[in-house]
């Protein structure tokens, strides 16, 4: 026999993408992991997962929790997408399958070891001209978009004309996956340009030999994915590939600068960089939220949840769920991360995360040869954005060895 399971549905009327929230939203996701294993959000009729165990439930079983319908507010089953959807992001299985096999090969961990020596080189250039300059400099400007700025759009193979509309078009599309607020109007005028400045980095004939973005346009001569899918796939390169990496090398550079116990650990041994990156994803989470919609009822946690709902995964919040992870809120070197959910989880775990992981490692070790202590010297700000947990400005002071 079994026991009728008695179902509630704990509430929040807060609205998560406020600007309150987004200048701290550490408070309000303490909230919603109290609440319950999923809360309706009743400002948008929306149902939020905020603890670790549910969001990787959620986040692995795609049938039932689906990206198709979009991975925003928005849903497609009702509203025209506002640009042509993601191959990637917003599909599933089978649609899904052939773009992601393509891009998980080209950017395979192996695959772009060969750009690790350019990279270090570059680096180790961008931190002598930075330190040659002085010793204060913006750890966000100077660093952590300077070096994902110098590296990847070669990488992909980009032309130059167009670079600057990279972050602006990135910063608009995570806007784009929360409700239409304040962020996404101020967007709006510049979306058509923007738009167009991206796409027509994506055609065939402006693509650099070798680079990722040719790659892509060679396995559609393969067949492996068809000519009009192959122009999408760059998209997503050049929309997920930069703020996210910025945003990740700021959350790692603002965690040294707090943590100097930790900097000084680094320096010992800087092949722990790789886990100082993770670490910092865990603890920051740049990318906080990504929705998804339900194609079924369901039961998770006591709280029923009808078929076609938008549930708003909060990865921020489950990286910091004390039920997974002890002493959540500390930026810790001899944790294990991994098993995070910043880089999300199953069939849509990032793709880009080994180019994610290369750039910071290559960073941080050039920084911890050279940089023997730095700290904030100004008042920090933060950048708001709908997905993005991310900085405007962290001013550093540092001393050289
Ligand atoms: C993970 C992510 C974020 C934003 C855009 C895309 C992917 C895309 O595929 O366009």
């Amino acid at each position: 026999m079994t026991t009728p399971s008695i179902l509630s549905t704990p509430v929040s009327d807060v609205d998560p993408f406020s600007p309150g929230v987004l200048e701290d939203p550490l408070p309000f996701q303490a909230e919603l992991r109290d609440a319950g294993a999923v809360v309706h959000l009743s400002t948008y009729d929306a149902y939020a997962m905020g603890r670790y165990e549910q969001v990787k439930a959620a986040l692995s079983d795609w049938q039932t929790f689906q990206s198709a319908a979009g991975v925003g507010l928005s849903n497609f089953r009702y509203e025209k997408p506002w640009r042509p959807p993601s191959l990637l992001l917003e599909a599933d299985p089978p649609h899904h399958d052939a773009p992601r096999a393509v891009l998980s090969k080209i950017l395979g961990p192996r695959e772009i070891r060969r750009l690790g020596e350019a990279w270090a080189a570059d680096a180790q250039s961008l931190v002598e001209d930075l330190l040659s300059k002085g010793t204060e400099f913006d750890a966000v400007v100077d660093l952590a978009a300077a070096f994902p700025l110098r590296v990847f759009p070669d990488a992909v193979g980009i032309p130059q004309a167009g670079r600057e509309n990279l972050l602006p078009y990135g910063d608009h599309v995570f806007n784009a996956f929360g409700p239409h607020n304040e962020l996404v109007a101020k967007g709006a005028p510049r979306v058509p340009e923007l738009s167009a400045s991206i796409a027509a980095q994506c055609a065939r004939g402006v693509l650099a030999p070798g680079g990722f973005g040719a790659q892509i346009w060679a396995a559609a001569d393969r067949g492996d994915i068809t000519e009009a899918q192959a122009p999408l796939i760059v998209r997503s390169l050049l929309t997920a590939g930069v703020d996210t990496t910025v945003n990740g090398l700021a959350a790692v550079l603002y965690a040294f600068a707090t943590n100097p116990d930790q900097w000084a650990r680094l320096r010992e041994n800087p092949a722990l960089a790789r886990t100082a990156f993770d670490e910092a994803v865990r603890l920051e989470s740049p990318v906080q939220t990504f929705f998804r919609t339900t194609t079924r009822d369901i039961e998770v946690g006591g709280t029923f949840i009808p078929e076609g709902k938008k549930i708003l995964m909060f990865l921020g919040s489950a990286n910091r769920d004390p039920r997974r992870w002890e002493n959540p809120d500390a930026f810790d070197l001899s944790r294990d991360p991994s098993g995070h959910v910043g880089f999300g989880f199953g069939i849509h775990q990032c793709v880009g995360q080994h180019i994610a992981r290369m750039e910071a490692a290559t960073l941080l070790e050039v920084l911890a040869r050279r940089v023997t202590s730095f700290n904030i010297s100004g008042p920090t700000r933060r950048h708001h954005n709908n997905t993005l947990r991310a900085w405007e400005s962290l001013p550093v002071s540092i001393r050289t060895a």
